[in-house]
């Protein structure tokens, strides 16, 4: 009776398959496996539990996840030079709600980046966070809207006392100001979290911020944006005995049971590809970021952040409200195949987010299937030919896209 049913969905999974390998994914939290990372989603691994730690399973028949989580953890902590690592979270919202949840008491103070100045869902009232706490204060802007006022902020830490400042989000142009604000925060022992899921690849690559050298007690993350994925989250830190206890049962039994043991295994093999080829990567992102912030500006878009170079991070942020606002834009491009989110901007109300005024691009995915500055020109061109000149592009944009098939900076190439 359900067969049909059955065969219609594998019909929308081939055309999903199909369609994405002709589009152009700006989106910025998503990113490509390469072609052996992704051929090991059908391992036995996808059937089997495990729970607890490497050595220590609640179940058996764990031993060859237990040698690839130990690896797993031993590379990340020489990636990020760190002591701990929390590799059970499912996702990075799981990772916040681990700590959280442990750190986190009712009527606690926390300051967040407010969602209009890409705060991510997770450190939102209605998100995980507040589901601990709904005293949440917004870090204060700087005039231009992309910069927590440092003097601002200390004048507000030193009257609110909060107990928790959460930096990092998911509209992340610039770097958050982690070594400005820890003086302070290790004197009032309030502790500072990142939540790196966006810029965790750039990090990892040393082309970004180094939150745990600059005074971040944790970071948290997931692990699909400018990392190379299978979609997880972590925790990283060089935190105390005693406190990584606490992250510990956040993550299990805190947050997860089982904790999904082929798209770990998944991230095991690709964070051996992002140890060889991280750094360049991360460079690479940088560069087609600004150059596509650039040229778009140059076409006569007005990309935000122009005054100081309009991004340091994988992502480019236009204000699209004279081409009609983020929602129709970015239906526009997905009739034409380019892919993208609308998003609020730091100016905006909240109750802009079904219509906000602009468009949040990420390049970390074309640059992984091989484009370089030229074709971040070309993309550029494509959009203001697509809003700007109204014409239709799909068709172009699907023979641009054939070229650029292939997963770089992976070991692909050498697969026997
Ligand atoms: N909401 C996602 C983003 O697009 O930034 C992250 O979870």
């Amino acid at each position: 009776m359900y067969e049909q049913e059955f065969n219609e969905t594998i019909g929308l999974i081939a055309k999903q398959n199909e369609w994405r390998l002709r589009t152009i994914n700006l989106i910025a939290s998503e990113n490509v496996m390469s072609r052996r990372v992704r051929s090991m989603s059908g391992s036995d691994f996808v059937h089997r539990y495990a729970e607890g730690h490497p050595g220590e399973r609640y179940y058996r028949g764990t031993n060859y996840i237990d040698e690839i989580e130990s690896q797993l953890k031993a590379n990340l902590k020489i990636l990020f030079n760190c002591n701990h690592t929390e590799v059970r979270p499912i996702s990075g919202t799981n990772a916040n709600e681990a700590v959280f949840s442990k750190f986190v008491k009712r009527e606690d103070v926390v300051m967040v980046n407010s969602t209009p100045s890409g705060g991510h869902i997770s450190h939102h009232r209605l998100g995980s966070l507040g589901k601990f706490t709904q005293n949440l204060i917004d870090f204060p802007l700087t005039k231009d809207g992309y910069h927590i006022d440092i003097e601002k902020t200390k004048f507000l830490i030193k009257a609110a006392k909060p107990k928790i400042l959460v930096l990092g989000k998911s509209l992340f142009l610039f770097p958050d100001p982690v070594q400005e604000l820890s003086d302070l925060c290790n004197e009032n022992r309030i502790k500072l979290i990142y939540d790196g899921a966006h810029v965790l690849g750039l990090i990892a690559g040393k082309k970004f911020q180094d939150p745990l050298r600059e005074g971040a007690c944790l970071i948290t993350a997931s692990t699909h944006k400018t990392f190379f994925g299978s979609q997880r989250g972590m925790i990283l830190s060089n935190m105390d005995a005693d406190g990584w206890r606490k992250i510990d049962r956040g993550a299990f039994p805190g947050s997860s049971s089982n904790h999904h043991l082929d798209t770990l295994a998944q991230l095991a093999l690709s964070t051996c590809e992002f140890m060889e080829f991280g750094q360049q990567y991360a460079e690479d992102v940088i560069t087609n970021a600004k150059t596509l912030a650039e040229e778009l500006d140059r076409l006569g878009f007005d990309v935000v952040g122009k005054e100081f170079g309009f991004t340091e991070s994988h992502q480019v942020a236009v204000n699209v409200s004279k081409c009609g606002g983020g929602e129709k834009v970015s239906r526009t491009l997905e009739i034409n195949d380019i892919i993208l989110n609308m998003n609020m901007l730091p100016h905006e109300p909240l109750s802009n987010h079904d219509h906000p005024d602009g468009v949040r691009i990420g390049v970390q995915e074309m640059t992984r299937c091989g484009m370089k500055k030229d074709e971040m020109i070309k993309i550029a061109a494509l959009m203001k030919e697509c809003i700007i000149d109204k014409k239709s592009v799909k068709d172009e944009v699907n023979r641009f896209r054939r070229d650029y098939q292939e997963i770089k900076y992976s070991f692909d190439g050498n697969a026997s």
